[in-house]
Formats: structure tokens, C-alpha cells, sequence
């Protein structure tokens, strides 16, 4: 049973925020639809949720970009963010506000927040000099540059030597603190050898980090951002501005209630900033923890890392295509399940996609819901049968099953393992195929004498269908929506208990069972991938 002061707690969830100068890929869509199905996971539940994404808009790139498309930074901003809002509402997710890091509300937060740290000490101003990566817009370490061969980790890009006036954060003062509360709770960091990459880096030995970058007057790029409080001549470096968007947009008398945050999913590329540097800054202003920072690992695509230079980055558009073949809520299921949500990566194989949704949708869900409202259309002209009246068959004590396959999945929700949680629901429906298999109700039916017995049968496959839906809800919320209609047992999300949704026998007996159109039609095999350009001929 998940712990009751954990469930009643306001839970908190985020993705990064993005930068502005790139358009949506399957990146960003990944890490927002796991921050989403999480949000409806713990919605359903019954927790009060607040599911925050938005975008990073005072990044160096987003200036030169903004300049090649002969914008200003906030037009190309603009209009950016709002690809990236239409997207993630094309993508079905549900977050419940979008933040962008040049709104006032958290300009004046971030300036606060500022302030407080110059009054602790925690920010001073000094001298720096170390290698820069442009193309991360971070300093790394003498040791981690050396060991990278004086080249980015993450683009191969040659580091710069650099030196700057700027301000610091004393982050060297939290090493033993930081330390101490990634030992004190294992859950923090995930998965574990995120965590163990973490630990060493910090063992490692911390040095103090630049948070601001000088504005040359002469260069009116360099004053695209917040200015340092007190000093015109600074701006907030970047990654700390963003940084703060997780507590910013929800430190109002409001909000308030649902900091520290439950989660932050982000991907392995940004885990330092947000497993070293974000809880050293959150210390120093004397606030509260998140629970815990989720970093993925990558996409890649038909065997092949994704680039921009190799230019076969996953788009949007490729991402549509797939919805208007497929249907979105198969896609978002492919992307949940078969996801690099643990620490190695994951290929975006057509073929693999089409595999897992014949597996899964069209002959494990689909199949196992047009199988049973056939079949009591049938024999029992639309009406969901009675359960009672017959002895279980063996092994197919179906409460205790169903029962097993909830508890499972909560568990697997509660330590962020969303993939193995959403195959519980998949796996209680192979139980029903399995059992029909088993009972062969088409031959049963042919005993009138057995009525009775068709009837339980029946019931026990339509209320284990109702039960693994719940779980499928959070990665396919419209197709499983339609579901609960055709099972005449709406679900109002949040409102309604989960413990009684999901106890055996919410199935009412008589309750209308309709057939409709299948829920998922078999995929060719045959069919090339869709794209942009041929998806008017895909299946379906
Ligand atoms: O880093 N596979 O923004 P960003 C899976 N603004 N996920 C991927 C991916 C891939 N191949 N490529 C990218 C930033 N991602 C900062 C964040 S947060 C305070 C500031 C995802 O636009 C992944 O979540 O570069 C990664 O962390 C994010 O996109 C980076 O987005």
C-alpha cells in the first residue's frame, strides 16, 4: 500500500524548460508526456496535482537565432513558446500552467530570490576563469574538461578558455550537505546509476559556479536576460534563471502548498544542474527539497543517435504523422512503454512501433474488448450478465487478480517506473485472453443449461477489462475514455475514489455493453513509416 501522509500530500510535477531557439522534437514531447501520465497517475489516485512545463527564453542562442531569422529575441521567443505550448496540447498533456522565463511573475521572483542570496553571502562577486562550452553555455571543471579531451561532453564542440568579472554562488560550501542528503535518501536521485554518477562527480570536489554573465554595452546581445539586482552592468546567467522557474511559479500564497516538489523529470543531459547545483541553491535560500530528480536517457532513432548535424532529429511533424496513422493515444503509449525511462537508451524502430502496437492495442486491448462485447451482444443481447451463481475456474480468481494488477501498478507509479506500471494494465488483459482460451464461453454458449455459467464468465472478462482500463487511463486517456462509454461506467478523474473504482464489481449487471468500431485496427507490417507527406495513405 503506498504510505497515506505521501498520498495526501499535494504532489508537485515538472519537465525542463526548453529552450525557445529549437523547435518541439521527440525529446521534449518524451519528457512532457511522462510528466503527464505521472500527473494522471497520482489525478486518478485522488492527489491534488500541479503539472508545470514551459520554456527557457534567455539563453545566448535564442539572440543569435532571434538575429538569423531577422527577429527581436522576444518575437522569436514568442512565437516559439507558442509551438511548444500547441504542441504539447496536440500531444494530449495536461499540464496545468506553461511557463516562460520572460513573464514578470518570474522575472521578480528570480530578482528576489537574487537578493536573498547576496544578503546570506551565498552570492559574491569574483574573478573566474575556466573552459567555457558555448554550445552547453556552461564552465566545466579543469578535470572534467581535461578528462573530455578540452571538447563539450555533450557536442564535442572545443571548450574555450574564458575569464570573467562575474558573480558566484558559494556551491563548493554545500558539498558535505549535498552529499549527506543524497545518502540520507535514495529515492532523490533516479535511477540509481544517475545517482552514482552524481556522487562521484561531487566526491569529485566542488568549486564555486558563475551565476551571472557582464553585459558590454556595445553589445546589445549580451543584455538579452535578468539583470543581477543592484548591478545593471550583470545578467543572470541562463541556467540559474531557469533553475528558479520550478520554484517560482509556485511561491504565491496560492501554490505554495505544493513545494518542494514531488518530481522533476528532465533528461541525463541536464542532471548536474539539477542534482547538485538546484538543491545547493534551494539550501542556501533555506527551502524544502524535491523529492526526487528523474533524468532518462535518449532516443535514438532506427539505430543511430540523433543529431542535428546528422538532421534526423524525430520532429514534430514525423510525430503528427504517427498520430494520424496510428492514432495518438498509440503513440503516446509506444513512447511510454517502450521508452528509454530507465538508464539506457531506447530506439525509435518503425518496425519495432508497429510490433509493440499490434502486441499491445490492436491484439491485446483492442482484441480483448471487441472479443467480450461480442460475445454479450450475443448471448446476452448488449447487457452486462450476472457474475454470480458459478464456482471460479482454477487459478482465475479474478478479485484477487485484478486486485494484484492495481497494487502493482501504484507501487511501480510511487518509484517512477511509469513504463512497468502501464504493462500491468496490458498483462491483466493477456489474463483475460488467457482465461477466455481457458473457459471457451463460444463453446459453453452452446449448453443452455449453461447459461449461467456463460454469464459469470463473461462478467469476470468485461470487469477485469474495466479494471486494467484504469491503469491504461494515464498513457491513452481518449481511447480508454471511449472505453469506459461503450462499458457505461464513466470515470470522473479525481472526483471519484480510486479504491472504489478499482474494487472488484463496479461492473453494475444489466449495464448497457456496446460493441462500436474496434478500438485499435491490426497495423500492416508492410506499410512504409508515416510521414508529413505520405500519411493520407496509412493505415487506418
Ligand atoms: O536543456 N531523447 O533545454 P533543451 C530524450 N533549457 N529526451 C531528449 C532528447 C532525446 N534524444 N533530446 C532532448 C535545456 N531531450 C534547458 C533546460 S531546465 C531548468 C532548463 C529532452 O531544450 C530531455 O528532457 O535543450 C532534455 O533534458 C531536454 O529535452 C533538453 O531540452
Amino acid at each position: 500500500m503506498p504510505d497515506p501522509a505521501q498520498q495526501s500530500r499535494p504532489c508537485y510535477l515538472t519537465t525542463p524548460i526548453y529552450y525557445v531557439n529549437d523547435k518541439p522534437h521527440i525529446g521534449h514531447c518524451y519528457t512532457t508526456l511522462l510528466a503527464d501520465i505521472a500527473a494522471r497517475f497520482q489525478r486518478l489516485f485522488g492527489r491534488d496535482v500541479f503539472f508545470l512545463t514551459g520554456t527557457d527564453e534567455h539563453a545566448d542562442k535564442v539572440v543569435t537565432s532571434a538575429a538569423a531569422h531577422n527577429l527581436s529575441p522576444i518575437q522569436w521567443a514568442d512565437r516559439n513558446a507558442a509551438e511548444f505550448e500547441a504542441a504539447f496540447r496536440a500531444f494530449g498533456c495536461s499540464n496545468d500552467d506553461f511557463v516562460r522565463t520572460t513573464q514578470p511573475r518570474h522575472i521578480g521572483k528570480v530578482e528576489a530570490y537574487i537578493r536573498r542570496l547576496q544578503a546570506s553571502g551565498d552570492i559574491y562577486l569574483g574573478d573566474y576563469e575556466g573552459w567555457w562550452d558555448e554550445s552547453q553555455e556552461e564552465y566545466l571543471t579543469e578535470t572534467v574538461a581535461r578528462e573530455a579531451g578540452f571538447k563539450s561532453p555533450v557536442t564535442g564542440r572545443q571548450l574555450v578558455k574564458r575569464k570573467e568579472r562575474n558573480y558566484f554562488f558559494r556551491l563548493a560550501a554545500y558539498e558535505q550537505r549535498l552529499l549527506a542528503h543524497i545518502d540520507a535518501n535514495p529515492g532523490f536521485i533516479r535511477p540509481d546509476a544517475r545517482r552514482n554518477e552524481i556522487v562521484g562527480r561531487i566526491q569529485q570536489g566542488l568549486q564555486d559556479v558563475p551565476v551571472s554573465r557582464g553585459i558590454d554595452p556595445s553589445n546589445p546581445a549580451t543584455a538579452w536576460g535578468i539583470r543581477v539586482p543592484g548591478d545593471p552592468s550583470h545578467r543572470v546567467y541562463v541556467w540559474i534563471d531557469a533553475l528558479f522557474n520550478y520554484l517560482s511559479i509556485v511561491d504565491t500564497p496560492e501554490r505554495r502548498k505544493y513545494w518542494p516538489a514531488s518530481g522533476h523529470l528532465i533528461g541525463k543531459d541536464i542532471l548536474w544542474f539539477h542534482a547538485a547545483i538546484w538543491p545547493a541553491l534551494l539550501m542556501a535560500l533555506g527551502e524544502p527539497l524535491p523529492g526526487c530528480v528523474y533524468a532518462h536517457s535518449w532516443w535514438i532513432r532506427e539505430g543511430r543517435k540523433m543529431s542535428k548535424s546528422l538532421g534526423n532529429f524525430l520532429d514534430f511533424p514525423t510525430l503528427e504523422a504517427y498520430a494520424a496513422a496510428y492514432s495518438l493515444d498509440a503513440l503516446r503509449w509506444f513512447l511510454a512503454t517502450q521508452g528509454p525511462i530507465g538508464a539506457t537508451d531506447a530506439d525509435f524502430a518503425h518496425a519495432r512501433f508497429v510490433e509493440t502496437y499490434n502486441a499491445d492495442l490492436a491484439n491485446g486491448l483492442g482484441n480483448a474488448a471487441s472479443r467480450v462485447a461480442n460475445m454479450i451482444a450475443k448471448y446476452f443481447g448488449g447487457a452486462a450478465p450476472d457474475p454470480g451463481g458459478v464456482t471460479l475456474h482454477a487459478g482465475h480468481d479474478w478479485p484477487a487478480i485484478a486486485g494484484a494488477a492495481v497494487e502493482n501498478a501504484r507501487a511501480k507509479v510511487e518509484s517512477w517506473d511509469l513504463a512497468g506500471a502501464l504493462l500491468e494494465g496490458i498483462a491483466l488483459l493477456r489474463r483475460v485472453d488467457g482465461y477466455i482460451n481457458a473457459t471457451e464461453p463460444f463453446r459453453v454458449a452452446k449448453d443452455p443449461s449453461r447459461t449461467r455459467e456463460l454469464g459469470s464468465i463473461l462478467y469476470h472478462c468485461a470487469e477485469a477489462i474495466r479494471i486494467a482500463s484504469l491503469i491504461l487511463w494515464p498513457a491513452m486517456p481518449a481511447k480508454i475514455e471511449d472505453l469506459w462509454g461503450r462499458l457505461s461506467c464513466p470515470v470522473r478523474v479525481g472526483a471519484d475514489s480510486f479504491d472504489s473504482l478499482a474494487a472488484w464489481g463496479g461492473l453494475r449487471p444489466g449495464a448497457r455493453i456496446e460493441k462500436g468500431d474496434a478500438l485499435f485496427m491490426r497495423a500492416d507490417t508492410a506499410m512504409p513509416p508515416p510521414t508529413p507527406e505520405n500519411v493520407l495513405g496509412a493505415p487506418s
